[in-house]
């Protein structure tokens, strides 16, 4: 069985990181068996491979970093089988789009509400100190966190727009994937692919969880998302045991 490392479930989800909830939805429509096991800040560095979570224990005993590294090699062995049939054109294409959210959207949609708002932040702490009560060191442990995360959103490049500027490079790439999913029911056509479990994970970090900004309005009036969301929903709905 695959051991999934998260930081902890939050908002009906299976981690308050969408790239382990990404991990956790492929491995559950590719029907794959994992087990989560919890791992908290303090031990990141020492024990994730990059210091980042989602890394998985694999059946072999090997340690493998990044949710769409392990979902490569869980295709590519044949363990999971959720791309099959998918020209090396519209692998190519997926790859496109789940770069785009991995790498764009999480940036502008996720780190944006959740750490920059200092407001957003405050609540967001007892979900990152995995429900135990916030002592000083906790919170100190917390904002020393929020710190490197925060150089990361600068060194991306995302941070040092303005939030005007950072809400249209988020309402640029909610557009392109509404006019995408305005011609398919998923992200590659007719049948759900791994992209769509990162892509859905994103949007679900992004509508479902509690972070009240304007980009999340923006993304809650798109009809075409809420009813891809609602797809992605009743496919993942007999798993919904691992979610808060
Ligand atoms: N490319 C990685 C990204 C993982 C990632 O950035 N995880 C975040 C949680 S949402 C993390 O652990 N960040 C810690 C850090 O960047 O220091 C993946 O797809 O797994």
């Amino acid at each position: 069985m695959i051991v999934v490392y998260q930081f902890g479930p939050a908002w009906g989800m299976p981690c308050i990181s969408p790239y382990v909830s990404k991990l956790v939805f492929y491995l559950q429509l590719a029907g794959i068996a994992y087990r989560l096991e919890k791992l908290d800040l303090t031990r990141l560095d020492d024990e994730a491979p990059r210091g980042k979570l989602p890394y998985a224990v694999m059946d072999d005993g090997t340690v493998m970093p990044d949710s769409t590294e392990i979902i490569n090699f869980l295709e590519r062995t044949g363990r999971g089988r959720l791309d099959q049939g998918l020209s090396d054109a519209k692998r190519a294409d997926m790859l496109a789009w789940t770069r785009l959210s991995d790498e764009h959207l999480y940036w502008s949609g996720v780190v944006e509400p959740r750490w920059r708002t200092r407001a957003h932040f405050e609540s967001y702490m007892p979900y990152l100190a995995g429900g135990e009560i916030l002592t000083v060191e906790t919170r100190d442990a917390i904002e020393v966190f929020r710190t490197r995360i925060l150089s990361e959103f600068d060194g991306q490049g995302m941070g040092r727009r303005a939030p005007e500027a950072v809400l249209a490079a988020f309402c640029s790439d909610i557009d392109a994937i509404k006019a995408r999913l305005q011609v398919a029911p998923f992200l590659m056509g007719r049948q759900v692919r791994s992209g769509d479990a990162g892509l859905y994970a994103m949007l679900s970090h992004i509508v479902d969880a509690p972070f009240d900004w304007p980009g999340r309005h923006y993304a809650r009036q798109i009809t075409v998302l809420q009813d891809y969301m609602a797809r992605m929903r009743e496919l993942l709905a007999p798993f919904k045991r691992d979610a808060a």
